[in-house]
């Protein structure tokens, strides 16, 4: 049996476009920046979000990681989100290898942060008690607050708060093209506000590894010492940096598919007795929902609808997540309908 794989955007097979320019890519040792198919990667990330340089490095969490060691020195504090992907997933690294403090202040269900929190969070300077406010944090699509998109408004109410205090603004870009394309605006309208940006080519563009980060080009020098530090400094990587290439040019388009396949699922789910979901919050490719009978436990509705062959994750006692990605098509949306209305009339 086929399965219908709604875990992440991170399955996604790379396209036969990605093969082949894998296969044909001119290599150099990238360490010496000889490798070709990098540089042009490169170039193009650092061009299309607007910025004077990019970095190639292996995921989301290096480009995050990278990114904070070059903003923050040790006992420097970065100001983020509670349900923020680098606070929750990323293994604790900018405290563990940077010595970077976290100051959390709470997600609001739309992926923002409050601006007076967020204000109340920077630290006085002048006081030797307290560490140094450096960064702040944001998150677009907010993977945990349903793959919100935060418009250039709300980043701006964020980037004014920076400005008064002299902080730098990192935004952790995983999915920023499904945010520019949700949204109708173009990318680099979205990537202005941060001295930083960190966007994958592993999500929903489908590349099968990669992420870059983008910045001015003292920042992605420096960012460029601190990814040989962490063991990122590639080879060959224009074997990989060619899919990624592959992913710019011919995946963005397409993630409008993946939102409109985000809403049938929800739009149906919501139809489902005992489903308890808004469709209307979802603006992009991740849907989390929840059960309204508490009998229910989300672990037997995830082995029932494998049972299905159907894959979605329960990412809290209480919480599905299904994401929408290439490779799943309209009819496996309906599919996920069919096997879930079964496997729930099953457990009632
Ligand atoms: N997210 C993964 C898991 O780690 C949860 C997923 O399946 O969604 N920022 C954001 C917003 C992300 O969603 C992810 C991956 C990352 C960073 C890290 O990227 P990778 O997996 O390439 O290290």
């Amino acid at each position: 049996m086929s399965t219908i794989d709604l875990r992440s955007d991170t399955v996604t097979m790379p396209s036969p476009a990605m093969r082949e320019a894998m296969y044909r890519a001119e290599l150099g040792d990238d360490v010496y920046r000889e490798d070709p198919t990098v540089n042009r990667l490169e170039e193009m990330a650092a061009e299309r979000l607007g910025k004077e340089a990019g970095l190639f490095v292996v995921s989301g969490t290096m480009g995050n990681l990278v990114a904070l060691l070059t903003h923050c020195a040790r006992g420097d504090e970065v100001i983020l989100g509670d349900h923020a992907h680098i606070f929750l997933y990323e293994a604790g690294g900018i405290s563990a290898l940077g010595g970077a403090m976290v100051h959390t202040v709470p997600n609001l269900p739309n992926g923002m942060l409050d601006p007076v929190q967020v204000e109340a969070a920077v630290r006085d300077t002048q006081n030797v008690h307290f560490p140094r406010s450096r960064v702040i944090c944001l998150e677009n699509t907010h993977n945990r607050c349903g793959g919100a998109a935060l418009s250039p408004e709300q980043i701006g109410t964020i980037k004014a708060v920076a400005d008064r205090h002299g902080l730098r603004m990192h935004l952790d870009g995983a999915r920023i093209f499904n945010a520019a394309v949700a949204l109708g605006v173009d990318v680099a309208e979205l990537a202005a506000p941060f001295d930083s940006v960190q966007f994958c080519f592993s999500k929903g563009l489908a590349a099968p590894v990669g992420s870059a980060i983008v910045g001015s080009k003292e920042f992605i020098e420096q960012a460029r010492r601190n990814r040989k530090i962490v063991g990122g400094g590639m080879r060959q990587a224009g074997a990989i940096a060619a899919a990624a290439i592959v992913a710019l040019e011919q995946m963005v388009d397409r993630l409008a598919d993946d939102h409109a396949n985000a809403k049938r699922l929800a739009e149906g789910l919501a139809e489902i007795p005992g489903v308890d979901i808004d469709p209307s919050t979802v603006q992009t490719n991740i849907v989390i929902f929840g059960l309204r009978n508490p009998k229910i436990a989300i672990a037997d509705v995830t082995s029932g609808l494998a049972a299905e062959g159907i894959q979605m994750n329960a990412i809290s006692p209480t919480q599905f997540r299904a994401v929408t990605h290439y490779g799943i098509e309209r009819d496996d949306i309906d599919k996920t309908l069919v096997a879930f209305r079964k496997v729930m009339g099953a457990l009632a």
